[in-house]
C-alpha cells in the first residue's frame, strides 16, 4: 500500500508531466497540428463541407439578363458593387459537356468571346489570356464556368485562347506575351488576367480587376490544401495592368517545358520595384481539373540556372524581345489566337 507520502509524488509527477506537454503543445508548430486534428473531428475536412452548404450554382438567374431596346450609347454606368455577385459556387466536371453547350448557355457572349453587361456601361475592362495546347477537354469547363463568373462581375471582357502550334516544347511565359501583343492590338484592356487552362475559380466575390500592383489572384488552390505553397508564388492566375505588365518588361521568352517561369515572373515584379497584391484566402479559391504531365511539358532542367540570372535578364528578354508567327481563329466563346 503507498503511503501519503508517495501518493503525493505521484500527484506532483503527473502534473510536472501535463504542463510539460501542455507548454509544448502551445508552441506555434504543434499548435498548428493540434488545431488541425481537432478541426478534423469538427467538419470532416479543412472547411470544404461548411462552404458546400452555401455554395450555388454559377448561372443562378443570369438568364433574366437581356439586352433592352434602349439606347446602347447611353446606358448608365454599372454600381461599383455588381449585384449579381453571390460569393462561393458549385465546381464539377460532367461528361458529356460541349462547346455548343456553353454557347446555349451564354447567349450574350458574342463572336470572339467577347461580353458587355446588357443594361449598364461596365467600369471595367478585362482581357483574359488562356495560354494553351491539347486541352481542349479543360477549356471547355473552365469557359462553362469563366463566362457566366465575369458576367456576374458586370466586366466588358474578352477571352483569347493562345494555342502553340507545332510540336516544339510547350512556352507558358511567352504565349502570355503574345497574348498581351494581341489583345492589346485589338483593344484598350485595363487589365490582363493571364489565366491556366486547368484552374477554375470558385467564388465570385474573387474580382477580375486590377489593383495597385500587380495581383497573384490563385492564392488558395484545392491541390495545395487551399493555401499558398510558398510566400513568392505566382503562378495559375494572374493580373496585371498594362502598365505593370510593361514596367517588368512582361514575361520571360525563354522557358521551354514546365516550371520556373512562374517564379521568374514574381522576381520581374520585385525587381521592377512592384509588390504582390493578393485577394483573401477564403475568396481567391480555385479548383483544378486533375491531370498527368503533358508530353511536351516536361519539366525544365534548366530553370535553376534560368532563375538565378533573372536579375540580369530581365530588361533583355520579355516584351521587347518576343517574336512569333500569328495565325487569328473567332470561334463564338472565345478568341483563338495559334502561334
Ligand atoms: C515550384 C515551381 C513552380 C511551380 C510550383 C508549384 C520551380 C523552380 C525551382 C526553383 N518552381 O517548385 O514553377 O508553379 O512549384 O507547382 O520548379
Amino acid at each position: 500500500m503507498p503511503n501519503l507520502q508517495s501518493k503525493w509524488r505521484y500527484l506532483v509527477m503527473i502534473l510536472g508531466v501535463q504542463l510539460v506537454v501542455m507548454a509544448l503543445l502551445s508552441r506555434d508548430g504543434y499548435q498548428k497540428r493540434v488545431n488541425y486534428f481537432f478541426r478534423i473531428f469538427r467538419r470532416g475536412d479543412a472547411g470544404g463541407s461548411v462552404r458546400n452548404q452555401t455554395a450555388r450554382d454559377v448561372y443562378a438567374n443570369l438568364s433574366l439578363l437581356s439586352r433592352g431596346p434602349g439606347n446602347e450609347e447611353n446606358l448608365p454606368y454599372c454600381p461599383k458593387k455588381s449585384p449579381l455577385i453571390n460569393g462561393p459556387f458549385h465546381v464539377t466536371f460532367p461528361s458529356g459537356l460541349t462547346l455548343a453547350e456553353v454557347e446555349r448557355r451564354n447567349p450574350l457572349v458574342v463572336r470572339g468571346g467577347r461580353y458587355r453587361p446588357p443594361n449598364c456601361e461596365s467600369r471595367h475592362r478585362t482581357a483574359i489570356i488562356i495560354p494553351h495546347r491539347n486541352r481542349e477537354h479543360h477549356l471547355k469547363f473552365l469557359l462553362y464556368y469563366l463566362h457566366p463568373f465575369l458576367q456576374r462581375q458586370q466586366l466588358n471582357y474578352g477571352i483569347y485562347i493562345i494555342h502553340q502550334g507545332g510540336n516544339y516544347t510547350f512556352n507558358r511565359a511567352k504565349l502570355m506575351n503574345v497574348g498581351f501583343r494581341e489583345a492589346m492590338r485589338e483593344e484598350d484592356w485595363d487589365c490582363l488576367f493571364f489565366h491556366d487552362v486547368d484552374l477554375i475559380p470558385e467564388d465570385d466575390r474573387n474580382i477580375y480587376t486590377c489593383d495597385a500592383h500587380p495581383k497573384h489572384a490563385a492564392i488558395a488552390m484545392d491541390k495545395f490544401g487551399y493555401k499558398l505553397p510558398y510566400k513568392m508564388y505566382f503562378g495559375g492566375v494572374s493580373a496585371l495592368s498594362p502598365q505593370q505588365y510593361l514596367r517588368m518588361n512582361g514575361f520571360p521568352n525563354n522557358y521551354w517545358g514546365w516550371g520556373g517561369e512562374d517564379d521568374d515572373i514574381g522576381m520581374r515584379v520585385s525587381l521592377s520595384g512592384m509588390l504582390i497584391s493578393r485577394p483573401s484566402l477564403s475568396i481567391g479559391r480555385y479548383k483544378m481539373i486533375k491531370h498527368k504531365l503533358d508530353d511536351g511539358n516536361e519539366v525544365n532542367p534548366k530553370r535553376f540556372n534560368m532563375l538565378a540570372k533573372t536579375r540580369h535578364s530581365w530588361k533583355n528578354d520579355g516584351m521587347n524581345t518576343v517574336e512569333y508567327e500569328p495565325k487569328i481563329m473567332r470561334p463564338p466563346v472565345a478568341e483563338c489566337r495559334g502561334v
